[in-house]
């Protein structure tokens, strides 16, 4: 299962575009443009190694909200994650009434989530038994943080995935960190692919800074999903390079020499490096890459500020049913 030189290409720039509109999003928020932020960054090559595994379009994505790298691959645009930035009108996900990152793509078979962690995971479980019993060709892939596999919706969806051989991969992006609280003091197993022996899957460990590992991990699950031999579980090892969200100070919880060494293990940097080694990626185009995502995001950036906010009538519009028809 080997990417050809412009699928691998094509991975690096989608983890080049989520990083910059991340970065941009750290801008516009400590310009006070934005109210919040939560960042994926540290987190593309699993995202975009597991993206590349499906059938875009076709199968189910139930992601968590660091997953924007895996989000634009499935055609979320730069536009669509400023509006849903600053809250505005035409955001897909709610109109503008959710809190960012908080994605749902009807067009993409993406199922909004709830801010409650580990929520997404019975209903990746749900859609996984619902093309089980349609015999669909379609596989599930739903993300989680390590932290929120502490969440028993967490081990009832496994459990259950796992009993009725379901199609789902469950990836978990164990980024060291929940909020403040580090994997050591969330699990007593030495990372969340250990939990799968005990609920009755497969569970892998594999590198999340490594995109084309994670790719062939994730594309093996898929593979057997499609057979009919069940769910996997996989553990993308990674480090979260920035504080939890815009709301957070991280100095309070690890040491700056921590995360500058983790800098240095860049998942962006490790692709490029590769890239380069294949002779695939000079610095000609490198640059212009650069200067297309640059364009992208201001335009996205400039398109969105002058976009509409949602007029206060509409605030209660689909989230409450209007008419109420007694029988
Ligand atoms: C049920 C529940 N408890 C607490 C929170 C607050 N909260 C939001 S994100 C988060 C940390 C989750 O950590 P992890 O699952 O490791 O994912 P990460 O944010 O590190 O990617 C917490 C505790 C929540 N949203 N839902």
């Amino acid at each position: 299962m080997t990417l050809s030189e412009p699928q691998q290409m094509d991975m690096f720039w989608y983890m080049l575009l989520a990083r910059r509109l991340d970065e941009r999003a750290w801008v516009l928020h400590r310009q006070g443009k934005i109210a919040f932020h939560i960042s994926g960054i540290g987190q593309e090559a699993a995202q975009i190694g597991a993206a590349f595994a499906l059938r875009k379009g076709e199968d189910w994505v139930v992601p968590y909200y660091r997953d924007l790298a895996l989000m634009l691959y499935l055609g979320y645009t730069p536009r669509e994650f400023m509006l849903s930035l600053m809250g505005k009108r035409e955001e897909p996900s709610s109109g503008g009434r959710q809190m960012p990152s908080h994605w749902s793509l009807r067009r993409a078979n993406v199922v909004s989530h709830s801010a409650p962690v580990a929520t997404q995971t019975p209903h990746a479980v749900g859609i996984a038994l619902a093309i089980k019993m349609r015999r669909e060709d379609k596989v599930v892939l739903t993300t989680i943080g390590e932290g929120a596999t502490s969440q028993g919706e967490w081990y009832e969806a496994v459990n259950w995935a796992a009993i009725h051989r379901l199609p789902v991969i469950f990836m978990v992006e164990n980024n060291r960190y929940a909020i403040s609280e580090p994997v050591e003091k969330q699990m007593a197993v030495e990372g969340a692919a250990a939990k799968a022996c005990g609920l009755g899957l497969e569970g892998i460990a594999v590198d999340g800074t490594d995109a084309l590992a994670v790719y062939d991990a994730v594309a093996r699950a898929v593979e057997k999903a499609r057979r009919g031999e069940g769910p996997t579980l996989i553990e993308a090892r990674m480090y979260r390079l920035t504080p939890h969200s815009s709301d957070d100070d991280d100095r309070s919880y690890r040491s700056r020499e921590e995360v500058e060494a983790h800098k240095r293990r860049d998942p962006l940097l490790r692709m490029r490096q590769h890239l380069e080694a294949q002779g695939w990626l000079s610095a000609e185009r490198l640059q212009a890459m650069e200067a297309e995502i640059k364009a992208l995001v201001d335009t996205a950036v400039n398109e969105a500020t002058q976009a509409p906010y949602p007029a206060p009538e509409e605030a209660a519009g689909p989230v409450f049913c209007t008419e109420v028809s007694h029988a």
